[in-house]
């Protein structure tokens, strides 16, 4: 994930090109896609039969691309890398650098075979990133046909038929969210074992493009009928896919559905060949309403495929990992775009449930990658200062912290606001930034020899790039990544992490939930 955010021009000198090296079959085909592609793949093979579908990779293309194709579909996942997290990165080195991602995807619709067999084929690209191409005004440039958005299950084997009968196509087409049993079952293996088990959030965050798909959970049988499927063809580690782990089969108003959820793991270690269980997304709240929920998932701390880390108490220092979204430390913007989120607890609660709720978490060795958004639209000084209240209240937390800059997504609420801009970072902004890292590094990386890399690249960064691109309101923040004395540092920065500081908040004895948000089922108090 980390490693599609570097910039494309260096990443070969950086040894990171295993990143994109994949597997295929004899055949040429590939071993493991994405696991929305794979969706389309069995909704294809369905309507025009195994013998005429073909899923490669760029590499590949040139074997399965001829005379007789009439349709070449392509998933984009992030094709112009233009997401939170992509350009941030590959922006650290100038403004010319491309990720890895774009430069990627630049190489697949450019290729050679496309252009040869223009005149009989039709080029149909879709997935969550297809969005960017629009947004960029390439699809022409790249004789896009049709850029699909959104669930493609109710439209796409149609459109491809009509491709195959070189009909004329629409130029975009929305697609609505399908109705469960339009959902195909798997037929291949998807990349990291990639299995859904529940797609939409009902939580309405107005940032996220997940909260315009409508919820449901994927029924047990056809989860494991994928799940069995990727073992057959090689895959150990099962990676559980949901905008949101606990809205498996949840109860009315995110009630968190326990029994199922043990259900669910219990079934999917129980495959056999299932070695690991891998968790993606996962929110806050719901540990804080139960906190007995993450111990009694204890098949994701045992079964994880991340292990030995020292903070960890699991007899094989295991320790599991999921995305949570807390993405600010302002009420104030967290009550304009997300107030959902924390639910059942008010806006007003949410630095105390991200502090109980990674305390629970941590002490059943949960160690969340957690996003922040900076540059939410409005964020003013002061907000900036709540997030790193925020931040340096979570110093001792086990965790992944990972700062990302606002991009409105297309169809968002927010996709007519401005994204925020690297370039224009202000100094506390960019102290966040730097701080996450410093935290990370110090978490994961604390090998003497990388910290001493970080310490030594870090003015070396400063002196030669930093300076020129983003001035002088990078320099102190980037210095406390670099491990610069506190007594320097506090001077000119808002935390003063060398522990003299108290922090504004504390992690609380208990989250009530306010009376009019409780439910009898519910425990009172938590
Ligand atoms: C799993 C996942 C991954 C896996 C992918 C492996 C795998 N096996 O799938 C990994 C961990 C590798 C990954 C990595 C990244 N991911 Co990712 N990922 C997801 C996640 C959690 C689930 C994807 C999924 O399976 N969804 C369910 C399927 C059914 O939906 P789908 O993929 O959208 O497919 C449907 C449609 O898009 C369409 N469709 C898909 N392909 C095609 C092709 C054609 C031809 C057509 C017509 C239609 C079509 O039909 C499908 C069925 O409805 C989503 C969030 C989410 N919940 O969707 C983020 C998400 C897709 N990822 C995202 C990002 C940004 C990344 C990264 C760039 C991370 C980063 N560095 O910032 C990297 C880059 C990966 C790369 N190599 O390019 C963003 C994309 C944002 C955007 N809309 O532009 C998302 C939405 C998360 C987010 N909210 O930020 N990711
Ligand atoms: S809780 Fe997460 S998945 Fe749900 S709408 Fe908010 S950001 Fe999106």
């Amino acid at each position: 994930m980390l490693l599609a955010t570097l910039p494309d021009k260096y990443a070969r000198v950086m040894g990171t090109d295993w990143s994109t090296a994949v597997e295929t079959n004899p055949d040429g085909t590939a071993k493991y896609v994405p696991n929305g592609l794979r969706v389309i793949e069995a909704l294809l093979v369905r309507k025009f039969g195994a013998e005429n579908v073909a899923v490669c990779y760029p590499d590949q293309l040139d074997r399965f691309v001829g005379p007789e194709t009439r349709a070449v579909g392509i998933h984009a996942h992030n094709p112009l890398g233009i997401t939170f997290a992509t350009d941030v990165y590959a922006g650290l080195y100038g403004r010319d650098c491309e990720p890895v991602n774009a430069a990627e995807f630049r190489r697949l619709i450019e290729h050679p075979v496309l252009d040869e067999h223009r005149a009989h084929l039709k080029l149909i690209v879709g997935g969550p990133g297809a969005w960017q191409i629009a947004h960029k005004g390439l699809q022409a440039d790249w004789k896009i046909d049709t850029l699909v958005d959104g669930e493609a299950e109710e439209i796409a084997a149609d459109l491809f038929e009509r491709a195959v009968r070189g009909e004329e196509l629409p130029r975009r087409i929305e697609c609505k969210s399908p109705k469960l049993e339009s959902i195909p079952a798997g037929i291949n293996r998807s990349t990291l074992g990639v299995v859904e088990i529940t797609r939409g959030c009902g939580r309405g965050c107005q940032f996220c493009s997940a909260a315009l798909r409508s919820g449901k959970s994927i029924p047990l049988e056809h989860i494991l009928g994928n799940v069995r499927r990727a073992v057959e063809q090689g895959a150990d580690t099962i990676t559980l896919c949901t905008e949101d782990l606990f809205l498996y089969e949840q109860g009315k108003r995110f009630e968190t559905n326990l029994p199922a959820l043990k259900r669910l793991f219990e079934s999917v270690a129980a495959v056999p060949g299932v070695k690991h269980i891998m968790l993606t997304h996962g929110s806050m709240a719901p540990v804080v309403v139960q906190p007995h929920i993450v111990e009694e998932l204890h098949l994701a701390v045992d079964m994880s495929v991340n292990q030995q880390h020292p903070e960890s108490t699991h007899p094989d220092k295991r320790y599991a990992m999921m995305f949570v979204g807390l993405e600010t430390g302002s009420v104030r913007l967290f009550k304009q775009f997300m107030k959902g989120k924390s639910y059942p607890f008010r806006p007003e609660q949410w630095p105390d449930v991200v502090l109980k709720g990674m305390e629970i978490m941590n002490r059943a060795n949960w160690f969340p990658m957690c996003t922040f958004i900076i540059g939410l639209p409005g964020e003013t000084d002061d907000d900036t200062r709540q997030s790193l209240d925020l931040l340096y209240a979570l110093k001792d937390a086990k965790w992944c912290v990972i700062p990302t800059l606002f991009v409105p997504l297309d169809e968002t609420k927010l996709a007519a606001k401005d994204g925020a801009r690297i370039a224009r970072l202000t100094e506390l902004q960019w102290e966040f930034f730097f701080t996450c890292w410093r935290y990370n590094i110090d978490f994961f990386r604390r090998q003497r020899s990388v910290q001493w890399k970080v310490n030594l690249g870090v003015p070396i960064y400063y002196y030669l790039l930093g300076r020129k691109l983003f001035g002088q309101a990078m320099k102190w923040p980037l210095f406390r990544l670099g491990h610069f004395p506190e007594w320097l540092l506090r001077r000119h920065l808002y935390l003063d992490c060398s522990g003299r500081m108290e922090p504004v908040y504390k992690t609380p004895a208990e989250v009530p939930i306010p009376e009019e948000r409780r439910r009898p089922e519910l425990p009172a108090l938590v």
